[in-house]
Parts: structure tokens; C-alpha cells; sequence
């Protein structure tokens, strides 16, 4: 029973790391070195609670290892990046290199499951480059030569990974019933949740529906927080009243919507029918809309000072991990820093020890301690809500020009 797990990140790493410790062989495969030989040393590249363990310990008892080629195995799960080209078209080369690694190893019988998020089409696009380079396959079930695929798309909420792996609902779309059933069964060693089956297709859908379900529910909370600023209105307030009534339930306004799922998956559905997604491209287009309207906010306080120092809090892309992929509020601080070239930024980021590349490059730029931040700043800007900006001593707030971007300290 071995499994490969091509694409060790995020979503490859923790599933690697269950499947290993629900008794599976686990041989996992980036093309990264580093993280290959940090994983083989027990290490996580990144930081997501309760995983290291998991590696450590299976690492430990030889059920995990890394390397960079793909093995001969009996499952291959793909989670791999699929990255936009184009006008917010899918990039698929990635799943297709996966692809064009499994196809020489295969002997039959084995399944491929896909589990990036991907438009749709996608599952039968992978089959169709590995059955190109091995023709004498096919995805008829039941035969000596048969293969196996299907999509079993990732819905763990990071921070909450290792929980949400093994305790969600998951999706599983066959591109044979087959297929979906003996995906289901592999997925049954470490889900404790429901395994629904359905197609490729609708699998693939339903991925990017619940994502853009979310981004169209955070984009009207955000349109609401522009109308009620300059209606001289309290959003947050706001909000919060209408949601006494038993069927609102409107979510929560911010500097933007970041990270990689949320605004990036929406548009694989506009890309996939530009003509009647509309509701989805705007809402896409309100979201990315608030940190230029947040940046316009703080340059028009800024005006008053001659060298402003502004403490921006927090550059992650939500509240307590130290992930700053797609984060609006990063680009804030760095937008601020440019068009600031006589005042300060100063971050504050209590998850990482060092900023990004293209904040540490910035003179007028520094990686600050919280409490040293708010005693220098002229303007605090509350960027993120991590729990340590939640119990802050208010005093320090008095004299200071305050915007909180996530209502934290009504
Ligand atoms: N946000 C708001 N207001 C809100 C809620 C969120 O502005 O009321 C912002 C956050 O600050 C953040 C962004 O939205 O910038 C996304 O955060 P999130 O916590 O809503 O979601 P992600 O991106 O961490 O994870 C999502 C989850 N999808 C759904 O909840 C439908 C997760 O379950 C998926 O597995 C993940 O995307 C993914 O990988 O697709």
C-alpha cells in the first residue's frame, strides 16, 4: 500500500503526513531539495499547528520520506499549484509535469488523484496527458490495463489544517464510479468525515463554488463598509445589527481578501464562462478594490505630518499564521512605504522573524516590536486581527491617529 504525494506544500504535506500516520507507506516528492531534506530530518518548511509532530513521529518510524523523483506506488495524489496565466486563466503545467512524472512509473490498476484546486476539465486533462504518453491504458474500470482518476479537492481552512484533513466532509468526483470508490477507500484510512461521491467535473465545481460563495458573501461586507464610511455609518455596527435578523448573517469587512484560495478560485470559474459570471467578477473586483481605498484613507491622514510613521499591524493574510501569500495588507504596507518616501512604515508581525523581500529592501521600512510600534507611530493602522493586537493597553492608542481596518478595537 504505498501512496506518492507529488507537491509537498500546504495541502501535500499534511496529507503525506496523515496518510502516514493512518499506516500507509508515504512517499512524498517536491522538486525542492530543501524541503526534501528538511521533511527526511523531521522538519516542516512552514508553520501549521500540530503538523511537525505528525512528521516527526512518522518520519521517525520510516512511514514518511521525501525525495525529488516520482516513485512506482499504488496511489498517486497530485497537490501541486495552480497558479493564474493570462487574464486570470488556470495555469495547469504544473499538474501536467506531475502528470508526465506518474505516467512512466504506472503499470496499471493504480489511482491518480488530483487534489489541487482546479477549473473545470481539469482531472480529465491530467488523465488525457498520462494516457498520451501510455497508450495502452485506459479509464475503463475493471480491466488489466485500467487506470484510475479522480479529484478530491482540499477544503482545510490553514491554521486548522491538521484538524479539518482528517475531520471534513470531502468531495470525491470519479472520472469512473470506480474510480471515485476506490479514492473514497484511500481517503477512509485518515477522514473521519463524510466521503461523497459524485464526478470529476462537479467535483472540481464545488471546490471553486464554496470559495467564491465566501468571496461574494466578505465582497458585500466590503461594499457595505465603503457605502457606510461615507455615510458617517459604523459598519461593524452596522453588521452587527442586521444580524439579529434570523436570516442575515453578513460576514465581516476588511482591508481586502487574501491568501491563496479565496481570491484566486472565483476567477477559474469566470474564466471558465466570462459571460455569465458577473456577479462573481465584481465581486472579485470589490474585494481587490479595498486596500487602494485603504492606502487613499492613510495618505490623506498622512498629509498632516512631514515625516509620518505609521505602525501597520499585522502583514499575514488573516488572523495568527504567518502566511503573507495574495495578502492585502502586506501590499498596503508596502504601497504606504512607496508613496510615503519621507515618513516610516513600521510592521508588525508577531509570526514571522523576517519581512519579505520587498519590504526588507525598503529603507523607510522595519520589522517592529508591538509595543515599540505604538509608541512611535503618528497613525496605527490595524491591518490584521492577531490575538495579541486584541489586548493591547488602549491608553497607548490616545494620541495617535488610529484606522482599524477590522473593526478589533471597537
Ligand atoms: N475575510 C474577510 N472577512 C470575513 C472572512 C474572511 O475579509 O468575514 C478574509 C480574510 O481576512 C482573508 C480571506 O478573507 O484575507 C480568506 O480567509 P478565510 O479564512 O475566509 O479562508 P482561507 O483562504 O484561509 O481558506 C479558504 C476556506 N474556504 C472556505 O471557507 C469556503 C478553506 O476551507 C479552503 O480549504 C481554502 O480556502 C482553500 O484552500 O481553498
Amino acid at each position: 500500500d504505498t501512496v506518492a504525494v507529488i507537491g509537498l506544500g500546504y495541502i501535500g504535506l499534511p496529507t503525506a503526513a496523515v496518510l502516514a500516520q493512518a499506516g500507509k507507506k508515504v512517499i512524498g516528492v517536491d522538486v525542492k531539495q530543501a524541503n526534501v531534506d528538511a521533511i527526511n530530518a523531521g522538519k516542516v518548511p512552514f508553520v501549521e499547528e500540530g503538523l511537525e509532530t505528525v512528521v516527526a513521529g512518522t518520519v521517525a518510524q520510516g512511514k514518511l520520506s521525501a525525495q525529488t523523483d516520482t516513485p512506482e506506488a499504488d496511489a498517486y495524489i497530485v497537490s501541486v499549484p495552480t497558479p493564474f496565466k493570462g487574464d486570470h486563466d488556470a495555469d495547469l503545467s504544473y499538474i501536467e509535469a506531475a502528470a508526465r512524472g506518474i505516467a512512466p512509473k504506472l503499470s496499471g490498476g493504480e489511482l491518480v488523484v488530483l487534489e489541487s484546486t482546479s477549473p473545470p476539465g481539469a482531472t480529465e486533462f491530467m488523465a488525457e496527458v498520462i494516457l498520451g504518453m501510455r497508450p495502452e491504458f485506459t479509464t475503463e474500470p475493471n480491466l488489466p490495463n485500467s487506470l484510475y482518476f479522480s479529484h478530491a479537492p482540499e477544503r482545510v481552512l490553514p491554521g486548522r489544517i491538521m484538524i479539518e484533513m482528517v475531520e471534513n466532509d470531502r468531495i470525491i468526483g470519479g472520472l469512473s464510479r470506480e474510480a471515485g470508490e476506490l479514492n473514497r477507500d484511500l481517503y477512509a484510512s485518515f477522514c473521519t468525515g463524510e466521503l461523497l461521491l459524485t464526478d470529476a467535473r462537479t467535483a472540481e465545481m464545488a471546490k471553486l463554488t464554496e470559495n467564491a460563495f465566501r468571496d461574494v458573501n466578505i465582497a458585500f461586507a466590503n461594499e457595505l463598509s465603503i457605502i457606510a464610511d461615507r455615510q458617517g455609518i459604523d459598519v461593524w455596527e452596522l453588521i452587527e445589527l442586521a444580524n439579529h435578523h434570523p436570516r442575515v448573517n453578513i460576514l465581516q469587512p476588511g482591508p481586502g481578501v487574501g491568501g491563496h484560495c479565496i481570491a484566486v478560485d472565483p476567477w477559474f470559474i469566470v474564466s471558465a464562462d466570462r459571460e455569465y459570471s458577473k456577479l462573481i467578477a465584481t465581486a472579485r473586483g470589490v474585494n481587490d478594490s479595498k486596500p487602494e481605498l485603504v492606502i487613499a484613507k492613510v495618505l490623506e491622514r498622512a498629509e498632516r505630518f512631514k515625516n509620518p510613521t505609521v505602525a501597520a499591524l499585522g502583514i499575514a493574510f488573516k488572523a495568527n499564521i504567518d502566511d503573507l501569500r495574495e495578502s492585502p495588507s502586506r501590499t498596503i504596507a508596502n504601497s504606504l512605504a512607496e508613496r510615503l518616501p519621507e515618513g516610516s512604515v513600521l510592521v508588525v508581525e508577531p509570526n514571522v522573524e523576517e519581512l519579505p523581500k520587498e519590504l526588507a529592501e525598503r529603507d523607510n521600512v522595519e520589522l517592529a516590536e508591538l509595543g515599540d510600534a505604538l509608541s512611535r507611530a503618528d497613525i496605527v493602522l490595524l491591518l490584521v486581527d492577531h490575538d495579541p493586537f486584541k489586548t493591547i493597553d488602549r491608553e497607548l492608542l490616545n494620541e495617535k491617529i488610529v484606522l482599524d481596518t477590522k473593526g478589533l478595537w471597537r
